[in-house]
């Protein structure tokens, strides 16, 4: 955790944390007018709150994109249609709980190789009751399980894939517990939207392990749930985090999001510890997607590429 008092802030904070787990609402500063000193201190409150909500800010499209650069580079959403003059910048929209709703838990595009580290959504037009979203503490939901599911956990990697955006043949493996790189705390990396397949268990015991995960991480306790009003800002760290869209409004919905670049997740222990599953026997066709992945990250770390080979091999 980064010590508050080496980023003073450059206006006074109003800052209430809004649940016992994560999440802090924050007034007092003009995010149009982020300065340096400023981006420094939401940064460090970011890692301490895990997901913040700045009310009341209206900010124009090009002043969204330039708070999101004080915090790393921007990318465009790779599976979704942008606006050509500003790739990094993207809407969903929705209306009566259908449309651009993310109602499955889920850390941003966990699917690619190097997901998304931060998230910035400005909530633009809000149904007048309902499509709250919630986020959950994947640290603490690692923290709490037990010491030998934490054990296990640490040592297996998971298929991760785009077949929520229609795009089945693409995703990515990487381990299932990853530590984040600035607070150095261990999370749980599996969610109900992206992930598939745990690569080191049997397809019947990686869906025990992963449906008893994905809805570990659910529980109330690990959670903080935001009821939006127009013109909030609100930015989350999917490195520690996951997220979930309350699809029970009636009319319609638009937020507008940045996104800054990901990392490449990081094993909480050198990997591989095991083999995965079936290497010595014939494959049944439910290990084909995650074995041809496993191929190509296989071949992609041989070309010479500087990174790390996140899946056993
Ligand atoms: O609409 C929201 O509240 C959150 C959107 C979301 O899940 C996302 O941007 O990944």
């Amino acid at each position: 955790m980064t010590n508050r008092q080496q980023h003073q802030p450059s206006s006074e904070l109003d800052i209430r944390r809004l649940s016992g787990s994560l999440g802090a609402e924050i007034r007092g500063i003009a995010l149009g007018q982020t300065s340096s000193a400023d981006a420094e201190l939401i940064h460090d409150l970011l890692l301490e709150h895990m997901v913040l909500f700045f009310p009341e800010q209206h900010l124009s499209a090009d002043e969204h994109i330039a708070f999101g650069r004080h915090f790393g580079e921007l990318e465009a959403h790779p599976h979704l249609q942008y606006e050509s003059e500003r790739p990094e910048f993207f809407e969903l929209r929705a209306n009566d709980g259908g449309g651009a709703v993310a109602d499955e838990w889920h850390s941003d595009l966990s699917c690619t190789s190097h997901p998304s580290k931060i998230a910035i959504l400005h909530a633009r037009v809000v149904p007048d009751v309902g499509g709250d979203t919630m986020w959950s503490n994947t640290c603490k939901a690692y923290d709490e399980l037990s010491a030998p599911l934490r054990d296990l956990c640490d040592g297996l990697t998971a298929f991760h894939d785009a077949s929520p955006h229609h795009r089945p043949g693409e995703g990515h493996i990487h381990p299932v517990v990853r530590t984040h790189p600035e607070t150095g705390r261990r999370s749980l990396f599996v969610n109900e939207h992206f992930t598939r397949r745990i690569v080191e268990l049997s397809d019947a015991e990686s869906a025990l392990l992963l449906g008893h995960l994905t809805r570990w991480v659910q529980q109330p306790r690990f959670t903080v749930r935001y009821r939006w009003t127009a013109g909030t800002i609100a930015m989350w760290d999917n490195r520690c985090t996951q997220h979930h869209v309350l699809n029970d409004f009636e009319g319609p919905r638009l937020v507008q999001r940045v996104t800054v670049m990901g990392d490449d997740p990081q094993p909480s222990q050198p990997l591989p510890r095991w083999a995965p599953y079936g290497a010595k026997t014939d494959n049944s066709w439910r290990d084909t997607p995650m074995r041809r992945q496993l191929k190509a990250q296989r071949t992609e770390s041989t070309r010479g590429s500087a990174e790390q080979p996140l899946a056993p091999g």
